[in-house]
């Protein structure tokens, strides 16, 4: 369902304060409501060509500084910082800008214990034979187990809802567009954020996720994507040799000039 909060990003909508009170605000895709409007390109960038070549390479840098950590310290971390990182999610480029995503942030115990105990039962099912051989052994050299401690340690979860479809308010649907991928630019754009903040993740994808929608009561219009476990990492933290090994640029790259 798009919140009330969806319509305080789309400013441009509360001038049809008759509509939005007639449907309660959850007229904003109907078409006929909604005008193309041009305003100049805000927040210009305005580096020279050298500033440019300094940016990139001093970006590349610092996000290969980041490493997908299985464990946690349980030193807290601010709840504003959590918000800004999903600010930041939530100014990723998505299908007809319906920014189809929802984010959950945990930080009670006793959820996140209920969380745990719940990702390690599917993952039990998992490991004890739901994966294929091929898989298991694919996961061998990165050492996962169906044990996620991490999910109790790690001060936060955040927890990432694809919106299938929308709902206005009288359950009436809308149809999002692409929505895989830019749940997937979000989430890029959420690690991306936690990682610049100097904070450890792990994202974890027991599938499936069903008991999420049942815990935080979002509706089955969200399907869960992630867990995104998010903290400082622990003293003795490890990771596995091979997440060093990125393929380099000849491969994941043709240039074509
Ligand atoms: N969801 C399981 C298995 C797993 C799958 C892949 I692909 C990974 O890169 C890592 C783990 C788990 O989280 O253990």
């Amino acid at each position: 369902m798009p919140s009330i909060a969806y319509l305080y990003t789309m400013p441009f909508l509360q001038k049809h304060d008759s509509l939005i009170q007639k449907n309660k605000g959850y007229t904003m895709f109907a078409k006929e409501h909604i005008s193309y409007e041009a305003i100049g390109l805000p927040d210009r960038v305005d580096y020279s060509d050298v500033q440019v070549v300094a940016e990139a390479k001093a970006f590349y840098k610092r996000m290969k500084t980041r490493h997908t950590v299985r464990d946690f310290i349980d030193r807290p971390i601010p709840r504003s910082t959590i918000e800004d990182c999903i600010r930041t999610a939530g100014t990723a480029p998505s299908g007809a800008n319906h920014q189809p995503w929802h984010f959950v942030a945990v930080s009670n115990p006793e959820l996140k214990h209920k969380i745990r105990l719940a990702a390690e039962e599917e993952e039990r099912r998992f490991y004890d034979g739901g994966a294929s051989d091929e898989w298991i052994k694919a996961l061998e050299p990165i050492g996962t187990n169906a044990d996620k401690p991490h999910l109790d340690i790690a001060p936060w979860l955040i927890l990432v809802f694809a919106q299938k479809w929308g709902e206005f308010d009288d359950g009436t649907r809308y149809k999002n567009y692409y929505v895989p991928e830019s749940v997937g630019i979000a989430t890029g754009f959420l690690l991306a954020a936690l990682h610049h903040a100097g904070l450890s993740t792990l994202t974890h994808t027991p599938n499936p996720m069903k008991f999420l929608n049942v815990l935080f009561d979002r509706p089955k219009s969200e399907k869960p994507t992630m867990i995104i476990a998010v903290g400082h990492p622990a003293p003795h933290a490890t990771v596995p040799k091979v997440a060093k090994y990125k393929k380099p640029l000849t491969e994941i790259a043709t240039i074509a000039e």
